[in-house]
């Protein structure tokens, strides 16, 4: 455009000057209605050239949007804004959880996260939802302290029109939301029970009698795991004497041992602790008591999460089995918002990676539905790995 304005300018300022020279009046009128000419040629032109260039800067700022939206940044350009409500603080797996997220959703990162840690209480948790819809976030994630009781704070959520992420603990009373990332907690719970019945029968074990020390009631993950192991414990004719909840503490896990060993001394051979937090909790009770546990002792202890001081008891001696979770969902969920960020629809569910962990002597063949697992030894380098 700007060629075209130059030309036009350029033909006129020659024929202005080509009648300016003649010198009669005949042709200083003409090289007033020239000037005149000129003067609406060049006003044209400029404003032809004024709205070209509105035009490439609405395409430019267009542009800047849509690489902003890429780069993980809202439509006006801002930062993308996420509330997330987490269960608590309970266990080292939470806490790696929780970093996840942060280390993911960071202003850096081209994110506003407001986080509300729920401390475990379910009320709480609804609140925290709630506020995100009163602060209009642009995504709301939440890891479900229990697995129903959902539905009416979703459909607030989702007639606010703000997209819901789940992760880690499943909803199971609503599927208003857009996708969950986590674990499936009851091939966790068949895991330990598989392994178990092949230890059992490489260690010459003919009875076994269990005690389990549970999640928090209610949690998709206790529910899992609870419903997992006694499958296998029922179909191999096992006696589980007891379970309680340990709510995913160690404090819990203590506390529930130490009536274990009181109320199931020298009766029990198996405790399965549905956390590493648990399981610290009850080794502490049974070393109190005197009860040996660990490969080539009195009891098996199996545990979950395998986070890094879980995997360092293995290694010690001390868990003989530990079936993780994993903790790191949040790079899924970005990769879920940036989905729906370009338009696209992402899968209802994301599963995470696991593996069962043990030291090469209780490492045993077996298989879960049918399906031959591996399992990985615990080594120095896999602990420094861990989360
Ligand atoms: C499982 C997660 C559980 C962990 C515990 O996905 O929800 O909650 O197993 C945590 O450590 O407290």
């Amino acid at each position: 455009m700007k060629k075209k304005l130059l030309g036009t300018l350029l033909s006129a300022a020659m024929v202005m000057s080509l009648l300016a020279g003649c010198g009669s009046s005949a042709a200083t009128d003409a090289a007033a209605d020239a000037a005149a000419t000129v003067e609406d040629a060049a006003d044209d032109a400029a404003e032809e050239a004024q709205a070209e260039v509105v035009e490439d800067v609405e395409a430019a700022e267009e542009a800047v949007e849509e690489a902003a939206a890429d780069a993980g940044a809202s439509s006006d350009g801002g930062n993308i804004s996420i509330g997330f409500a987490q269960v608590g603080h309970e266990s080292d797996w939470r806490t790696a959880s929780t970093k996840s997220c942060q280390d993911v959703f960071s202003e850096a990162n081209g994110y506003d996260l407001s986080f509300v840690d729920c401390d475990n209480d379910e009320a709480a948790q609804k609140e925290a939802v709630r506020s995100f819809i009163e602060q209009g976030v642009d995504y709301i994630i939440i890891d479900p302290i229990i697995a129903t009781g959902w539905d009416t704070v979703l459909t607030e959520c989702e007639d606010a029109g703000i997209p819901v992420i789940v992760i880690d603990r499943t909803i199971d009373d609503s599927d208003k939301y857009v996708a969950w990332v986590g674990s499936n907690f009851l091939t966790e719970g068949k895991a330990a029970g598989e392994w178990l019945k092949a230890y059992a029968e490489k260690q010459g074990i003919g009875e076994i009698n269990a005690l389990v020390i549970s999640g928090s009631t209610g949690a998709s993950a206790q529910i899992g795991r609870s419903d997992g192991f006694k499958e296998i414990a029922d179909r191999e004719g096992w006696t589980i004497l007891d379970e309680q909840t340990g709510d995913f503490t160690e404090a819990g896990g203590q506390e529930v041992m130490e009536s274990y060993c009181k109320s199931y001394e020298g009766k029990f051979n198996v405790v399965v602790c549905q956390n590493d937090n648990e399981a610290f909790g009850a080794m502490t009770a049974m070393d109190n008591a005197g009860v040996a546990y660990g490969p080539g002792n009195d009891v098996i202890l199996i545990s979950f999460d395998a986070c890094t001081a879980g995997l360092e008891d293995v290694k010690a001696g001390k868990i003989s089995a530990d079936f993780e979770c994993n903790p790191l969902a949040a790079p899924f969920v970005e990769m879920v918002i940036q989905q729906l960020q370009n338009g696209e629809t992402p899968d209802k569910e994301v599963y995470m990676e696991e593996h069962w962990y043990a030291l090469p002597d209780q490492i045993v063949d077996f298989s879960i539905d049918g399906a031959a697992q591996t399992m990985t030894e615990v080594t120095d380098d896999v602990i420094a790995a861990q989360y």
